[in-house]
């Protein structure tokens, strides 16, 4: 897989549109390596502390699904979430709290602009942009 750090913030919708158009989406993350691996590419791109990733609960409340389509097999969420807020509590962001160690999975606004990562799956075509 191809995986892209946008500087640029955008709101889970907007930034999900932008992975597709490159082919992608907003990552999936599917074990510890691989989500060591999202964090260094953040902290190589200056360490924007929270950064969107393709988890939500946008169509079922509680239910993690994946924009790309992939199996929820992995979740890494900071002991103070998910706990529906801030906004709506439909999407995730990777963010280190102050009293944990490392950045961590934590709910948060699906209105709200953050810094993104894309990952384009190779030999796999984008899901569909999704509605608003
Ligand atoms: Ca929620
Ligand atoms: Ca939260």
């Amino acid at each position: 897989s191809c995986y892209k750090f946008s500087h640029k913030s955008a709101r889970f919708s907007k930034a999900e549109a932008y992975c597709n158009k490159e082919g992608g989406n907003l990552v999936s993350i599917h074990n510890k390596a691989e989500f060591d691996f999202v964090k260094t590419l953040i902290k190589n791109n200056r360490g924007r502390p929270e950064v969107l990733i393709g988890l939500n609960d946008r169509q079922s409340e509680g239910k993690w699904v994946w924009t790309d389509g992939t199996t929820t097999d992995f979740l890494d969420w900071s002991k103070h979430d998910p706990n529906n807020v801030p906004g709506d509590g439909d999407i995730v962001r990777i963010k280190k709290y102050p009293d944990e160690k490392d950045s961590k999975f934590a709910d948060g606004d699906s209105r709200k602009n953050y810094p993104f990562v894309c990952k384009k799956i190779y030999g796999k075509k984008a899901e569909p942009i999704l509605r608003e």
